[in-house]
């Protein structure tokens, strides 16, 4: 029987970015199918939606009843509670492995830059390298580079390998932070040894108390926050450069009817890295131009471009919802990408537009893709051979070419350094100036709105609205990820935008010249807000540990595992989270009730959910103003 055909949703429904909408028009008349319109024909099962269901063993799989989860258990007895925990704890687990095997591939570079066998990167900035070796109590006067970068590499190694004693970067941790984690038992050793204790605690007939669950959950989390994603940026930032702030060109107009387009769409800054070295040989270039092209225009996308573009001002062509639809417009002439959210199904529509798809990292090949191995001690290797794919796509193009017309600019590359620097720089009395703005009541709070987008939401939507209503309330948003992105397009991280800000924000960010929406990289980035958190409670003046900061997070469209881990460790870390549209927990349950009051209750963050951005605001917003008036600074 043939399949029932799925009522297409209205374009306009399903995104609010116009080069997005215009792509998914032209990909539907191509007789393309983009994941938007998989998602509408996909429904999610209502019970995995809950996580009521447990896969671990073969007595089962066990289908919990949502709507009155305690009126069975497994076949082993495992309860409600005992299963949704073990499931949210195996996507925590998942989420830290990510970040934590990325921010490892970045200090294994790192090793190899310093001992001599990768010669095309080199330390970019040693004061960095400096500053995180102090920070760890390594000692650096009268010490060459070298010796110091050593000594760094030896100890971050612990981040991952340690089997007992606490992460090195706890030495970041506000004090009263830190007691708090250690009276709970919950301070990570070693990223392996947590993730691979959380994946034997949630095996079938293990630990099967969700409160007990919830402390290995925590210790997972803090392992990805203040270990694995901390170190991969701090080593980025040593090896290719600390950001700062600079005019990028968003949107699929960034793309270039004359020239060799080429899209790098992944995680691990090394590819582009070198896709800009290949891209700058002269020999290369010529290449490009005796077929016809005006350059070479390097894209970025999804949070490979991201970290890259503000150190170099890469254009950058959209998120994670639009790396199909970039496709559509025939115009890109090689897409390479590397590891994470990298669809299967973007083979599939690069066959279709003759469009070279090719992965370059030996964990994350796709079936039938052309795989060019990255060796990172000759990476050129491969990416000059991309370029050179690219190049033959440019002569010999076959499709018809539409690139919609539409780019916004805007500043990109706010690290916690130049957050510092700019708004005052040295610390005035104790305080820092942001504290002191907080503190006077000019910025009601902080807020770090990040994460991903998910074809189940309306795409950027949520993003872009929430931001807004968050900026008018006075509260200075910090943002990561493909949230990033979708505030970018929308013309919001300009300085133009503290028009759209309260007064007292409105005012600093005129003061200053900066605008009211902070991007600071790509997903694994988060750490950054961690750090500036922890320098707004160890300058003083907003309490001792990072619970008592008016501050809030929010991930309105998220999708990825890496995004449960990143808002289990802001909420270990003392912050509110609110997630949107969904989270994966069954409602009514005693461990919802741990994760929405109880662990508030014992001193940590704790979380929410809510499907509108008005309503996510307003939750954030009525956070903030609860820790303001703890604070005492409610006027
Ligand atoms: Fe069912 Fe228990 Fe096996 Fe899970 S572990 S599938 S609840 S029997
Ligand atoms: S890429 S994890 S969709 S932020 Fe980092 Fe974007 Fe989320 Fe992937």
């Amino acid at each position: 029987m043939a399949a029932k055909p799925i009522k297409l949703l209205n374009v306009e429904d399903l995104t609010i970015c116009e080069t997005t909408a215009e792509m998914i028009t032209k990909a539907r008349a191509d007789g393309v199918e983009l994941f938007f319109d998989r998602a509408t024909a996909i429904k999610p099962c209502p019970i995995g939606e809950q996580s009521a269901c447990c896969k671990h063993c073969s007595m089962g799989p066990c289908r919990m009843n949502t709507k009155s989860p305690y009126d069975r258990v497994g076949v082993c007895g495992a309860t409600i509670d005992t299963i949704v925990a073990r499931n949210f704890g195996r996507m925590v687990a998942a989420g830290t492995a990510a970040h934590t095997d990325h921010g490892m591939a970045m200090l294994e570079l790192f090793r190899d830059v310093i001992n001599g066998k990768v010669k095309d990167f080199s330390i970019k900035d040693p004061l960095k390298l400096f500053e995180i070796a102090e920070s760890l109590d390594i000692v650096t006067e009268g010490r060459e580079l070298k010796d110091v970068a050593l000594d760094l590499y030896r100890e971050l190694e612990r981040t991952y390998v340690q089997v007992e004693g606490e992460l090195p970067m706890m030495k970041r941790v506000p004090e009263k932070t830190l007691e708090l984690w250690r009276k709970a038992g919950i301070v990570p050793r070693g990223a392996m040894r947590e993730i691979m204790e959380m994946m034997h605690r949630t095996a079938m007939g293990v630990d099967q108390d969700y409160e007990n669950i919830m402390l290995q959950i925590s210790r997972t989390a803090l392992a990805d926050g203040w270990g694995g994603s901390m170190v991969s940026t701090d080593i980025s930032d040593i090896l290719f450069g600390t950001p700062a702030p600079l005019e990028i060109e968003i949107d699929m107009g960034v793309l270039k009817k004359d020239k060799v387009n080429i899209i790098v769409h992944g995680h691990e800054p090394i590819l582009l890295e070198a896709m800009l070295l290949s891209a700058a040989d002269p020999e290369i270039k010529e290449m490009a131009k005796d077929a016809g092209a005006k350059g070479i225009n390097l894209v970025g996308m999804c949070c490979s471009g991201l970290d890259v573009m503000s150190r170099h001002g890469l254009p950058h062509a959209g998120n994670f919802s639009s790396t199909e639809a970039v496709l559509v417009t025939g115009a890109i002439d090689a897409m390479t990408v590397d590891i994470q959210c990298i669809k299967q199904d973007l083979k599939r529509v690069a066959d279709f537009y003759d469009t070279p798809f090719i992965t370059t990292n030996y964990r994350a090949k796709i079936e039938g893709a052309l795989h060019i191995p990255l060796d990172e001690q000759n990476p050129l290797v491969c990416t000059d051979e991309i370029i050179l794919k690219a190049i033959a796509r440019f002569q010999t193009r076959k499709k018809p070419i539409q690139i919609p017309r539409k780019k916004t600019t805007g500043v990109h590359g706010f690290s916690y350094e130049y957050i510092n620097y700019m708004l005052g720089g040295s610390f005035r009395g104790g305080y820092t100036p942001l504290n002191e703005n907080i503190i006077n009541g000019r910025i009601r709070g902080v807020a770090g709105v990040v994460g991903c987008t998910n074809p189940r939401s309306k795409h950027d939507y949520s993003h872009v609205e929430l931001v807004k209503e968050l900026i008018k309330n006075d509260v200075l948003v910090l943002q990561t990820g493909c949230s990033q992105m979708a505030l970018a397009k929308a013309g919001l991280t300009g300085p133009d935008a503290a028009a759209l800000a309260g007064d007292g924000l409105a005012e600093v960010c005129e003061t200053v010249g900066m605008p009211p929406v902070l991007g600071l990289g790509a997903c694994v980035d988060n750490s950054r807000i961690l750090i500036a958190a922890s320098e707004m409670v160890k300058t003083g003046g907003l309490g001792e540990s990072l619970a008592d900061l008016p501050a809030a997070g929010c991930a309105p469209e998220w999708m990825s595992e890496k995004a449960i881990a990143i808002g289990h460790y802001f909420v270990a870390s003392g912050i509110y989270v609110v997630f949107g549209h969904t989270l994966p927990v069954t409602g009514g349950t005693r461990f919802e009730k741990l994760l929405f009051e109880g662990l508030e209750d014992l001193g940590f963050g704790k979380w929410a959910v809510a499907d509108d951005p008005l309503e996510m605001a307003r939750l954030m917003i009525a956070h903030i103003d609860k820790k303001r008036s703890q604070l005492g600074i409610d006027k």
